[in-house]
C-alpha cells in the first residue's frame, strides 16, 4: 500500500472531508496533515493548483478534491464499480462542487458585499441546487445518490447540508435546506448515522 498524506485545513468539513471519511471507512492508513490557516501563504506557492486539498501517495501529489475523493472512495469500496452508476455519483459530486464554489467566493469579500452576495445565493442559486439534488436522490430511490449503497457522493453532499445547517455561514438562514430539500436533511442524518461515518467523528470526539 501507498504512503498517503491528506494536506487541508483544520476544520470538521469542506472540501478534504469526504476523503478523511473515505479513508477511515477504508481502513487506509494515511498522514492527516491539518493546515494552520496561518501557514497557508507560505504554503499555497507549493501546491499544484494553489489550493487544498492535496493528496501526496508516495511523494507524488494529487489535487482537485473530486479527483481525490473518487481516488479514496475507489480504494474503500465508496465508489460504484457500475459505469452508470459512477457517473451518476460524479454528477452528485460535480453539482455539490458548483454549490461550494459560489460559497467560498464570497468568504474573502468585505462584509458589506458578503451579505448581498450570499442573501442572492439564499434567494436562488442555493434553493436551486438543493431542490435538484433532492430530484436527483429521489429519482435514485431516495437513500443514495448513486447506487444502492453509501459513496463519496453521499459523503460530500451530507457535509455541504450539514455546513448550511449549522448556521456557520452568516446571512444563510439555517433552515434554508429544510425549506429547499428536506430529503437531503434527512440523507444528511442518514449519512452521519452510517457506522463508518459515525466511527470516524467518535475516534475524533466530534458530535455530529
Ligand atoms: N477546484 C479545487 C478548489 C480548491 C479550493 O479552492 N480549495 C480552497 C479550500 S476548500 C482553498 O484552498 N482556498 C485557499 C486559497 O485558494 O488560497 C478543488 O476542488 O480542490
Amino acid at each position: 500500500m501507498r504512503n498517503y498524506k491528506l494536506s487541508y485545513f483544520d476544520f470538521h468539513g469542506g472540501r478534504g472531508e469526504p476523503v478523511r471519511i473515505a479513508f477511515s471507512i477504508g481502513g487506509i492508513p494515511f498522514e492527516d496533515d491539518r493546515v494552520p490557516f496561518a501557514e497557508w501563504g507560505a504554503r499555497k506557492p507549493g501546491t499544484p493548483f494553489g489550493s487544498l486539498p492535496v493528496l501526496e501517495a508516495d511523494g507524488k501529489t494529487l489535487s482537485q478534491s473530486n479527483a481525490i475523493s473518487r481516488y479514496a472512495g475507489k480504494l474503500a469500496g465508496l465508489y460504484p464499480s457500475d459505469p452508470w452508476e459512477a457517473a451518476l455519483c460524479d454528477e452528485a459530486m460535480d453539482a455539490v462542487e458548483d454549490v461550494i464554489t459560489e460559497i467560498a467566493a464570497t468568504m474573502v469579500l468585505p462584509e458589506e458585499e458578503k451579505k448581498a452576495r450570499r442573501q442572492a445565493l439564499a434567494a436562488g442559486p442555493i434553493p436551486f441546487y438543493l431542490a435538484r439534488l433532492q430530484q436527483k436522490l429521489e429519482a435514485n430511490g431516495g437513500k443514495y445518490f448513486a447506487g444502492d449503497s453509501l459513496t463519496v457522493a453521499d459523503l460530500k453532499a451530507a457535509i455541504l447540508i450539514r455546513q448550511l445547517s449549522s448556521g456557520v455561514l452568516d446571512h444563510v438562514p439555517a433552515d434554508l435546506p429544510k425549506k429547499a430539500g428536506p430529503q437531503l436533511v434527512e440523507h444528511y442524518r442518514r449519512v452521519m448515522d452510517d457506522p463508518g461515518v459515525k466511527a470516524y467523528y467518535a475516534k475524533l470526539g466530534v458530535d455530529v
